[in-house]
């Protein structure tokens, strides 16, 4: 019997310009560039071993035995790193999440970056950091970027994520406020897929969303919070007009997700910076200036139906840990 194993650590990241649609769904590959922030506040620890004794792939998260679909991405993604190392052993993977797994708080994006580095460090193969964002994409677009820290690009149709630039360069403290626990009722790739074939707002959509990605990153670098704020509500606000719009329309929202937009809005006329974002969930994420991220957060804990915050700053990338 033989074994060889690695653990690699991955963190979160939000998208500020959404990705949302594929251009090309067997490859895996994305209609429109997106731009995120990497979050060290939401970790993902994930454990590979190749193991010449198992008879298949075997998963767990957080202690539960995976299956089905989730169990076949994985299986996927160590498919094609046998392929590369020209192996055939199967593996075991343990992976564990500090935060609620599947609810739109971007686990699948942590965990298929962490994935992809464990288990192609675990068969010695020393892919770049490009390589295993190309790795990560393959199996979740989202997760291609979190194989860098800080600021990330994905660009449409582009294999890999591109780091645009470190967190220092604007820095935010991004408050989550949880306002459900348990998995969601659509995935993410169900509810694009959808979008994409039903709703007539898609092809709006596409078309816009290189000018928010742009604005974002000229913001990023100008380090103006006011300007990347607005591009990234804007962004959020139109991919869950599309959704809105499906057929039957997709509504990830829940009453106290319209509850922290109208705080943060609320924020906003009294003279705070703080901008929300919203992804394929019922979660907010605001971003604030670090000095302001204390009082926002009270407010944020205060609001009906919020049931806790999680505080993150910019994170870094993808790391093999011991
Ligand atoms: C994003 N999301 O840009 C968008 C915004 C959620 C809303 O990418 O089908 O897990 O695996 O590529 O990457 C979440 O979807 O979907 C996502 P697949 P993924 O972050």
């Amino acid at each position: 019997m033989s074994q060889t194993t690695a653990r690699a650590r991955a963190c979160a990241n939000i998208a500020l310009a959404k990705y949302w649609g594929k251009a090309d769904e067997r490859l895996n590959l994305t209609i429109v560039p997106s731009l995120s922030l990497t979050l060290d506040g939401l970790l993902t620890t994930t454990r590979v071993t190749f193991d010449s004794a198992l008879t298949a792939d075997e998963a767990e998260l957080d202690g539960a035995r995976l299956g089905g679909r989730p169990l076949a991405r994985i299986t996927a993604l160590l498919g094609r790193v046998r392929e590369l190392a020209k192996v055939t052993t199967h593996a075991r993977v343990e992976s564990t999440n500090d935060f609620p797994t599947a609810s739109g708080l971007a686990s699948s994006a942590s965990g298929f970056a962490a994935l992809a580095a464990a288990s192609s460090a675990a068969l010695g193969l020393g892919l770049s950091l490009a390589e295993q964002s190309s790795l990560a994409r393959s199996a979740s677009a989202s997760a291609a970027r979190s194989v860098f820290g800080g600021y990330v690009a994905l660009p449409a149709r582009a294999e890999a994520a591109e780091p645009v630039a470190s967190g220092d360069v604007l820095p935010i403290t991004m408050l989550v406020a949880v306002t459900a626990e348990g998995p969601k009722g659509t995935t993410s790739t169900d509810g694009m897929t959808h979008t994409q074939s039903t709703s007539p707002y898609f092809s709006a959509c596409v078309e816009q969303a290189p000018k928010l990605y742009t604005e974002s990153r000229r913001a990023i670098w100008a380090g103006d919070l006011e300007a990347l704020g607005a591009a990234a509500e804007q962004s959020a606000l139109m991919m869950h007009a599309s959704m809105f719009a499906a057929n039957p329309g997709l509504i990830y929202f829940a009453p106290a997700t319209l509850r922290v937009i109208e705080r943060v809005r609320a924020l906003r006329r009294a003279g705070t910076l703080a901008y929300f974002t919203i992804d394929a969930g019922p979660h907010v994420k605001v971003l604030s200036r670090p000095q302001d991220a204390v009082r926002v957060e009270e407010l944020l804990a205060q609001t009906e139906g919020v049931m806790r915050v999680i505080r993150s700053q910019p994170g870094p990338g993808v790391e093999l840990s011991p």
